[in-house]
C-alpha cells in the first residue's frame, strides 16, 4: 500500500483504472502547487528553452517562441521537475495502478497555442514506447481550465483491453506517429472527453487509444504537464526505441536546419 494514498482510495482507483484503461482525479494538486509549477515553467521558458536543441524544444512555428507547444524532460533541467517526477505522488500513483516497482521514462511540457493548436492524433502511446508487456502510464496533468474549444482529452473506454492498432506518421511534431484505422463504430461509441480544472489529473494505461482536440480559442493557451512510467517488468525493445529516436531527432535536426 502507498504511503500517499489510503486503502479505500487506491482500490477504488485500480478498479477504475483496470475497467476503463484510464482514471479521472480531480484536484490531485491543490491551487498552490499548480501555480508554483506555472512559476517555474515560465522561468525555464524564458531562461533555457530558447537554446534548447530542437528535439528537446517543439514550436507550432519554429520562427515564433510563442508557439512553444513541447518541452522534453523537464525534469533535467531543474530539480523542481526531478522532484515532481521521481518519489513522489505521480510515482506512486504509477506503481498502484501498474501494480509494480515504476521507472519514470519522461516528463513533459504540453501547450496547444490559442487559435493554431493542433489536435493530439488518436494514438497509443505504447507504440512508441516499444514495451514487452506494454505496461506503463501517461500521466495527463491539466494546469489551466481545459474544454472543448481549447483542446480537452479524449479517451476510448476499455481500449487498453483489445491490443495494438496499425500506426503510421502523422506529419504532427511530437505525435509523429497515430492510428491509421481510428474511427470504427465502436472508437466513436466509447469515446469520453474531460473538461478539466487546474490540478486535476488524467492518467491512462499504454494501449488506451486517446486524443486531444485543437485549440479552437483566439486567446487562452492549453497548457499541461504529462508524465510517462513505464512497470519494471516490461521490458524495452532498446535498439529498435533508439534507432527509431535516432531518426526522429535527425529529421528534426534536418527541418531546423533548412529554416536556417
Ligand atoms: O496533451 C495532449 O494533447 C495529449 C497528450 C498525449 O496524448 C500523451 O501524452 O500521450
Amino acid at each position: 500500500m502507498s504511503d500517499f494514498f489510503d486503502g479505500a482510495t487506491s482500490s477504488k482507483w485500480q478498479a477504475s483504472f483496470q475497467r476503463d484503461g484510464f482514471l479521472y482525479i480531480p484536484g490531485f494538486l491543490s491551487g498552490s502547487e499548480v501555480g508554483a509549477a506555472i512559476n517555474r515553467l515560465d522561468t525555464l521558458i524564458l531562461d533555457k528553452v530558447p537554446s534548447m536543441p530542437p528535439e528537446q524544444a517543439f514550436y507550432e512555428d519554429r520562427d515564433d517562441p510563442s508557439t512553444l507547444k513541447q518541452i522534453q524532460s523537464l525534469y533535467d533541467h531543474h530539480t523542481y521537475f526531478y522532484d515532481m517526477m521521481f518519489g513522489s505522488r505521480f510515482e506512486a500513483l504509477a506503481a498502484l495502478l501498474l501494480n509494480d516497482r515504476v521507472v519514470g521514462r519522461n516528463m513533459q511540457y504540453f501547450n496547444k497555442p490559442p487559435r493554431i493548436g493542433q489536435p493530439t492524433p488518436p494514438h497509443q502511446d505504447g507504440y512508441y514506447f516499444m514495451l514487452e508487456p506494454n505496461e506503463a502510464v501517461t500521466m495527463w496533468l491539466g494546469l489551466e481550465t481545459v474544454d472543448e474549444e481549447n483542446g480537452c482529452v479524449r479517451y476510448v473506454r476499455g481500449s487498453h483491453r483489445k491490443g495494438m492498432r496499425s500506426h503510421g506518421r502523422t506529419g504532427v511534431l511530437g505525435f509523429s506517429q497515430g492510428m491509421t484505422d481510428y474511427g470504427r463504430p465502436e472508437d466513436h461509441a466509447q469515446e469520453v472527453f474531460f473538461r478539466t480544472s487546474p490540478g486535476d489529473l488524467l492518467v491512462h494505461h499504454a494501449l488506451t487509444i486517446h486524443r486531444a482536440d485543437g485549440n479552437r480559442s483566439t486567446s487562452r493557451t492549453r497548457r499541461a504537464l504529462g508524465f510517462i512510467y513505464y512497470a519494471k517488468r516490461a521490458q524495452e525493445d532498446t535498439v529498435a526505441k533508439m534507432t527509431y529516436q535516432q531518426k526522429l531527432a535527425d529529421e528534426l535536426r534536418a527541418a531546423a536546419d533548412i529554416k536556417g
